[in-house]
């Protein structure tokens, strides 16, 4: 997979250097470039950004710079045409993106090549999306609902989601199974040795070898760590994959089954 990110501080993106992606880097599973936005500007100061028309406070990217990179990466690609679904995606973070998921990391892992547009300051002139769009598949993306100072931390933090689920990165692809989130779930808790530590033990289902038992103790777990800290995902739960044993999970953390959704359980 080939990943470009334009920024004005391409340092910010030093950190996919190190660890899982670095390693996958270096390993040519993934094709990760930076480029600095400001090797496309042409005046001595090298100006990104200038005052907003309409007033209002901060500053506002101005679009030369981002035309010229955007340009130059989507003509890297082949020279040629792309067909509407052949694009490359440019994804531009932003607090007013649709908020990015792992459904949507599992989506972009199977794309072949992601450009991430990093805006700073008040954002990018509104024209360059409609421009991009000549040469791109837009999407704004979001990591949830608070602002950051610019798109780089959101960058780190997708392209670690989605790069860890392209085929061959994460070296044992099962631990991509069980983990939140990819079942709709918050994960089980889990332990590892000493059995008893500072007064505390390990749950005694997990020391009898029971591994049915084991396994269902692990649902229930995740149905109910769930239930407490994530009711919008009980919610949006699919009941066709709910059996009974987890119908009746469920139930004591306060859900039910009606007309085929998962519902809030009026109080016993
Ligand atoms: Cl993707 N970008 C910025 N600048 N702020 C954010 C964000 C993204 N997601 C949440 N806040």
């Amino acid at each position: 997979m080939r990943i470009d990110v334009v920024s004005i501080f391409p340092e910010y993106l030093q950190a996919l250097d190190i660890s899982l992606i670095g390693k996958a880097r270096r390993e040519a599973l993934l094709d990760v470039r930076i480029h600095d936005l400001r090797d496309h500007t042409h005046d001595r100061h090298r100006t990104v950004d200038d005052t907003p028309y309409g007033g209002g406070a901060g500053m506002v990217m101005k679009p030369g710079p981002w035309a010229e990179a955007l340009s130059s990466i989507a003509g890297a690609e082949s020279g040629a045409q792309h067909a509407d679904s052949s694009r490359p995606l440019l994804l531009i973070p932003s607090p007013a993106g649709e908020v990015f998921t792992q459904a949507m990391a599992r989506e972009l892992s199977e794309r072949e090549h992601l450009v991430f547009a990093c805006g700073r300051y008040e954002g990018i002139d509104e024209r360059v999306y409609e421009f991009a769009a000549e040469h791109y598949e837009v999407r704004p993306v979001s990591l949830g609902d608070y602002v950051l100072n610019g798109g780089e931390v959101a960058v780190l933090a997708m392209v670690e989601a989605i790069g860890r689920l392209v085929p061959g990165v994460v070296g044992n692809p099962e631990s991509l199974v069980e983990e939140s989130h990819s079942d709709g779930l918050l994960e089980y808790p889990v332990y590892t040795k000493p059995s008893s530590w500072e007064g505390r033990d390990v749950p005694e289902v997990l020391l009898n070898g029971n591994h049915a038992l084991i396994a269902r103790t692990r649902r229930a777990w995740q149905l109910e760590l769930t239930a407490e800290r994530r009711p919008d995902l009980i919610r949006a739960l699919d009941p066709d994959s709910l059996n009974r044993r987890d119908r009746d999970t469920l139930w004591h953390a306060g859900f039910m089954i009606e007309d085929g959704c998962v519902v809030a359980r009026p109080a016993d």
